[in-house]
């Protein structure tokens, strides 16, 4: 089973700057430990600063892999083209933001990706990628067995 983590701009300053908001923890060392948990997924990562190469990604990932979990960055609260490549690729998608934004500015209130993923995850820090992918995984698990493939 292949899940995708996919994370947009900013966020490879994660663990070095605003850890009051975004925790003091690298998310390379969070994803190496994830993928040592949850052995039985092929999990993958990609970040990228440019909406252009997170669109690609979405195009490329999102007819082979089973699951997709997003964090789309400030793009969430102005892409209309991520919210247009969500809703065109199969695979599910899970939104997930590592802070609050409900209680946060009021720009951060509105995500044009929420409708389109099957859920989100906002204010649980990067537990949230983790219950996202174990999420996705159960799901897969269950059309795999209401499919009768396993
Ligand atoms: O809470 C989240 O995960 C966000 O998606 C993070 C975005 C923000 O624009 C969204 O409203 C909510 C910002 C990413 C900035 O990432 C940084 C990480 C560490 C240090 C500085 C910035």
């Amino acid at each position: 089973m292949k899940i995708l983590i996919i994370n947009g701009p900013n966020l490879n300053l994660l663990g070095r700057r605003e850890p009051e908001i975004y925790g003091a923890r690298p998310f390379d060392d969070f994803f190496r430990e994830l993928q040592a948990q949850l052995h039985h997924v092929s999990l993958e990562y990609f970040q990228s600063n440019h909406e252009g190469a997170l669109l690609d990604k979405l195009h490329e990932a999102g007819f082979e892999a089973d699951g997709i979990v997003l964090n789309a960055g400030a793009l969430t609260h102005t892409s209309i083209a991520l919210a247009d490549a969500v809703a065109a690729i199969p695979a599910p998608v899970v939104e997930v933001h590592i802070s609050n934004v409900h209680n946060r500015e009021p720009f951060r209130h509105h995500s044009y990706l929420a409708a389109t993923c099957e859920g989100s995850i906002v204010g649980l820090g990067l537990e949230g990628y983790r219950l996202a992918v174990e999420w996705l995984s159960r799901r897969v698990h269950i059309s795999r067995k209401l499919e009768g493939n396993e």
